[in-house]
């Protein structure tokens, strides 16, 4: 593991043109010839060798020219192939025979089997696992791929591209063959082959031109890929309508596997799928199941030209990619769904995972400039940070302007490797704009904190906003420039209503945003007739804390009048969260805890009125989680105190509140057939939102018993019985609808990983004996990283109490998982190693603990680059 550094980069010697691949598959040793035609660039020394990665592979045949190679003119090793004395500046044919054993392969990247099926996961660096290849980004040709496979076990052989042809081949073999016209780079190529079921489909794109999809899911599985499909077609249709992009093969095509190390992967016209994210139906996916397929279904089809038309120069362009392609899923669901609600779900997420990263061991740029293993950069930052500063740039240009940025961008850079550089410049110049000083958003690490502060001259009618931001220090970043953060906002007047275009001066200001782009900054607004309430960084226009003191009274009218409903969701937040901070310390030095009747109040208001839509009344009563919490307090974190204290918040707000809990379990059932639309889906959440209240008062295991028998749909079961063994872990109750659950569903790999992630989440360290006890069912697997993170990810990841139990178990138990899982998967080993990248603000006697557990795994006899990585930098 050396650290690889972008200011290291620089092109390759050796241009590829064509490259020609032949698999034999066969499970133990498939055989794959593949012809790579180079050139040597222009300039480059005739001297330089050309060297191709490998990773773990064993060379059969090695060819110049269709002439076995002499041994003297190439020095190899399991993961570097070196090839000397090569031709001036013609072209010339290398071809490398490899011989790979897909059975073997428990890393899930490269060539691997997962119930029966040959499928490949080549980004970041895979194909180097397949054969030597200059396994970078910036390496781009097209592919001709022929499969020749047993085809009775093979009937369907699948790769990038047109299909070419196939046919019978000899001894009960078949082959196909497959044409991607469109350079591209190797992390892309994809192949799979296996006896999979097939749901087809066409689209006819903005061209007219007809485009075959077909979805491949396991014989019998069929009926549960139609909203994967419906999906795909509208997000076909968005990417014509909105950034005017059209598909481009006459065929896509999307296969769900079971074993998988992340979401999905965007390979040329072959996206292959972690199953999760492509079966659905009423009777086995909740809401949240069938908005994650929306929303990965989008996300994978729109890297088609975010990713794969234009690419990544190095992976330290990741966000290039990733960000942009997060941006753009996320405006497809905000157009889809409710913007409002989306926009609350997207930013509990950012800083619940992104906001913590920031502030620890691991944070990095969104553009990082240095990296041990890849694999650990497919971070929150990367992606939802990313995405975060693509809508900032939105909101400084304004819809056009981001327009024109957009166009000039794959106009300029369509079939390239592009940079951040790139990017920016492309909306620079489309804008005649400079975006220097925004651009440190890619370049510095750590969230921003902007502090606020305003009063109000009667006499003058002036209100004026000191703003002041500072950006903390992160790891090999100490001191920091001062960012431009654009800031929407509002001034609420005592009617309710906001005052319009107010005269402001003291920076730039577009519209309703504010430019805070010095370190400190003040704005004078004009003629403002009463005392406003500002409501600031609305809609959450910059990814930044803010530390504005508001009274409740301000927070109240901001809460009830603020046209923009993400302002609304995060003044109900921010009343709330004193009284979660204040129970929580109360709850620590053992005191009562109490609750202020105007926040109860309020956050009731909002869940009765009818005139707001029932999924933001459910996002307004699903208050700060434990984690939130935590990361306001920052340091000395106990969560057992934190979980105390929030459940007796739970409480008073589900006494006050009974009848209009009682009313709203009544009264939200959607009507008629099961939909997973999201007004459905948004009552749906309010309704089971009514029934966890309802667990604090009297009657609530009958209640959550009786709901959990009459549930039509996943949704609601899961729910119900989520209220039960989070809430009444021991009755009786939640033992037998525990049983009916796992009886009912034991032949569904998706819907037991439910029954796994609700019972390693019940609050307490009780918990642990469980997830222990669990680990030893028949039902749970091991070696699928779907069950694996559904168990022991639920457990680190989302049950503080349990997790952090004051004795130190819970990480001992992660840690004895990491150093398991790490020789067999280690990126799924690092993955659950990041829920410790907190642990730095537990209380001393947790971190203790922690530190311990940490160096625990660094003395392991022998840890994969990813673990290795991680650790190092936790421990630092
Ligand atoms: N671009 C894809 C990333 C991905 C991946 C990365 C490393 C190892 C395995 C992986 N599987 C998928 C997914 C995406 O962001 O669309
Ligand atoms: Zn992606």
């Amino acid at each position: 593991g050396q650290i690889v550094h972008l200011a290291d980069y620089r092109p390759t010697d050796f241009v590829l043109e064509r490259v020609d691949l032949t698999f034999e598959l066969d499970p133990q040793a498939t055989r794959l010839e593949s012809r790579l035609i180079f050139h040597r660039r222009e300039g480059v020394d005739a001297s330089a060798p050309l060297v191709l990665d490998g990773d773990e592979l064993v060379l059969t045949e090695l060819r110049l020219d269709q002439n076995e190679m002499p041994a003297s003119q190439y020095d190899l090793s399991p993961d570097q192939l070196v090839i000397r004395d090569l031709p001036g500046s013609e072209p010339f044919e290398v071809t490398v025979i490899t011989t790979i054993n897909p059975e073997a392969n428990t890393q899930l990247m490269g060539l691997y089997r997962t119930n029966g099926v040959y499928c490949t996961q080549c980004e970041a660096e895979g194909f180097r696992r397949i054969t030597y290849f200059p396994d970078r980004p910036d390496v781009l040709a097209p592919y001709t791929v022929t499969i020749i496979a047993d085809k009775a076990a093979n009937p369907v052989l699948l790769s990038n591209g047109n299909f070419l042809g196939g046919g019978n081949y000899d001894e009960g073999r078949h082959f196909a063959a497959w044409f991607d016209p469109f350079p591209k780079p190797s992390y892309l190529f994809a192949l799979v082959a296996g006896d999979l079921g097939v749901v087809e489909d066409t689209f006819i794109t903005m061209s007219e031109r007809e485009v075959a999809l077909k979805i491949y899911v396991e014989h019998g599985k069929e009926d549960r890929a139609a909203y994967a499909m419906d999906a795909l077609k509208r997000s076909m249709k968005w990417d014509e309508e909105v950034f005017g992009r059209e598909y481009d093969l006459n065929i896509f095509m999307i296969v769900a596997v079971s074993d998988f190390n992340m979401g999905a992967m965007e390979n040329k016209g072959l996206n292959v799928f972690n199953d999760k994210y492509v079966l659905a139906d009423p009777e086995t996916a909740t809401d949240q199941d069938y908005a994650n397929i929306e929303a990965i279904i989008a996300h994978e089809y729109f890297h088609n030209w975010t990713g794969n038309r234009i690419t990544c120069r190095d992976w330290f362009q990741l966000c290039l990619k990733e960000g942009l392609t997060v941006y753009r899923d996320h405006e497809f669901s905000a157009d889809q769904r409710s913007r409002a609600v989306k926009r609350i779900a997207e930013v509990r997420h950012l800083k619940a995972e992104q906001f913590q990263e920031d502030g620890g061991p691991l944070a990095h740029p969104v553009r990082p400039t240095a990296y041990r293993e890849i694999n650990n950069f497919y971070t929150t930052t990367v992606y939802e940070k990313g995405s975060e500063v693509t809508r900032m740039i939105a909101t400084i240009l304004g819809k056009d302007g981001f327009k024109k940025g957009m166009d000039l961008y794959f106009e300029r850079h369509d079939g390239e490797a592009a940079t951040v550089e790139d990017f920016v410049k492309s909306f620079e110049d489309a804008n005649s704009v400079d975006l220097k000083q925004f651009s440190l958003w890619y370049h510095q690490a750590g969230t921003p904190l902007v502090t606020a502060s305003g009063i109000y001259d009667a006499v003058a009618k002036t209100f004026t906003l000191s703003l002041e931001q500072m950006i903390p220090a992160t790891p090999g970043q100490s001191t920091k420039q001062p960012m431009h953060i654009p800031l929407s906002y509002a001034l609420i007047q005592d009617n309710g209503a906001l005052l319009d275009a107010p005269k402001v001066s003291g920076g730039q200001v577009t519209g309703d945003v504010l430019h805070l782009t010095e370190k400190a900054q003040v704005f004078v607004f004009e003629n403002v007739p009463t005392r406003p309430v500002l409501s600031l960084n609305r809609s959450f226009s910059a990814p930044i804390n803010l530390d504005f003191k508001q009274s409740t009274e301000d927070l109240v009218r901001i809460a009830r009048h603020d046209t923009d409903l993400f302002a609304r969701w995060q003044a109900l937040t921010d009343l709330a969260l004193p009284n979660l901070l204040q129970a929580a310390k109360d709850a620590r030095e053992g005191k009562a805890i109490s609750c202020d009747p105007v926040f109860i109040s309020t956050l009731l208001e909002a869940a009765a009125d009818e005139a707001l839509e029932p999924a933001f009344r459910a996002q307004a009563l699903a208050l700060p989680s434990e984690a939130d919490i935590a990361r306001e307090l920052g340091s000395n974190i106990d969560p057992d105190a934190i979980h105390k204290g929030r459940q007796a918040i739970l409480k008073a707000i589900a006494e006050s509140g009974q009848s209009v809990f009682e009313r709203l379990f009544n009264t939200m059932k959607p009507e008629g057939a099961f939909s997973p639309d999201a007004a459905s889906a948004g009552k749906r959440a309010l309704r089971n939102s009514a029934l966890g209240y309802l667990a604090y008062v009297t009657g609530g295991t009958e209640r959550a018993a009786k709901a959990f028998a009459d549930a039509d749909n996943m949704t609601d079961m899961v729910q119900a019985l989520t209220v039960l063994a989070h809430r009444f872990p021991e009755d009786a109750a939640t033992a037998e609808a525990l049983a009916t659950f796992v009886k009912r569903f034991e032949n569904n790999p998706l819907v037991l990983d439910k029954w796994f992630a609700l019972q390693a989440t019940i609050p307490g360290g009780d918990t642990l004996n469980r997830v222990n006890a669990l680990m030893e069912h028949p039902l749970y697997v091991a070696t699928n990283p779907n069950r694996v993170r559904s168990l022991v990810g639920s457990l680190a990841f989302a049950n503080p109490t349990a997790f952090n139990r004051a004795d130190g178990e819970g990480y001992r138990l992660l840690g004895a998982q990491v150093t398991q899982i790490d020789p067999r998967n280690p990126q799924l080993a690092a993955r659950l190693l990041t829920a410790m990248r907190s642990w730095r603000a537990l209380d001393a006697s947790r971190a203790d603990h922690a530190r311990a557990a940490l160096l625990e795994i660094d003395r392991a006899p022998k840890l994969s680059t990813d673990v290795r990585d991680l650790i190092e930098r936790m421990l630092k």
